[in-house]
């Protein structure tokens, strides 16, 4: 009996090794376009949602949620929401290599990723232009565009490169004397800091880290005056946070609910 169970077991394992080699077989998905732009400009009628990008140059093709507006395809490259694919807010305090190969779910709240940006950003004659929507805890919807975005590689840090600005709500990434501009500054998160402040002061508290004072990650000065990536807050609880998500120049005491990067390349 024994041996009739064991040999049961090995054919079980057996099926289940033939199984498993199987699912590891199955390739990824092919490319649908270069990026967003591209497949919407083919397809004007596609629905907004997931697809397969491969832009110019880069080495993998890549998931990530485009959006169909009147305007064109845009490539989401951060969305703020509080509701990640378990249904609850994303932890967005980590580390460099998290924000490099990104985290979170493409259709939720996620961050697609730096070396992504850069693929996307950087495409042989393609000009990218970044979009910033944005609702703060009163409802009220705004938005920023930059007519040319740009992330440069790892070895420059990624640093934020724009164009020039439109919108309603203010050049935040630009901020004013005391915050210092973000364009042109490399990326920086808890364990890789690469902000202006050696040290920053609030009042007459030092720190030299704007990612750990504030709980995020992004392109600091001293420190700015946009956080996105920090805490995520809820309507009834948007008020007064130092973690929180900020477009200074629009809300700089209220967290926003809602922030979607996204870049259209053409
Ligand atoms: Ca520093």
């Amino acid at each position: 009996m024994n041996r009739c169970f064991h040999f049961k077991r090995i054919v079980f394992l057996l099926i289940l090794h033939i199984q498993q080699s199987r699912i590891k077989a199955i390739p990824p998905p092919p490319p649908e376009g270069t990026d967003c732009t591209e497949i919407i400009a083919e397809n004007p009628y596609a629905t907004s949602g997931t697809y397969m990008i491969q832009p110019f140059n880069a080495p993998h093709p890549f998931r990530a949620f485009c959006e169909n507006r009147a305007d064109g395809g845009w490539t989401v490259i951060q969305r703020r929401n509080g509701k990640g694919a378990d249904g609850n807010p994303v932890d967005f305090y980590k580390p460099w290599t998290d924000y490099q190969g990104g985290f979170g779910d493409v259709r939720y709240e996620h961050w697609l990723g730096l070396d992504y940006m850069h693929e996307l950003t950087n495409q042989p004659g393609k000009k990218c232009e970044l979009r910033v929507d944005m609702i703060n805890c009163q409802n009220q919807k705004g938005y920023a565009l930059y007519d040319r975005f740009r992330i440069a590689s790892e070895a420059a840090r990624y640093s934020l490169h724009l164009g020039s600005y439109r919108g309603n709500t203010g050049d935040a990434f630009r901020g004013n004397q005391y915050s210092g501009t973000q364009d042109g500054r490399p990326f920086s998160t808890h364990n890789n800091d690469n902000d202006d402040c050696h040290p920053c002061f609030i009042g007459d508290i030092a720190f030299n880290s704007c990612a750990e004072n504030q709980h995020s990650a992004g392109w600091f000065s001293n420190c700015g005056l946009v956080d996105l990536n920090g805490i995520w807050h809820n309507q009834t609880d948007c008020e007064g946070w130092s973690s929180a998500v900020y477009w200074e120049t629009w809300s700089s005491f209220h967290s926003l609910l809602f922030t979607e990067l996204k870049v259209k390349c053409y």
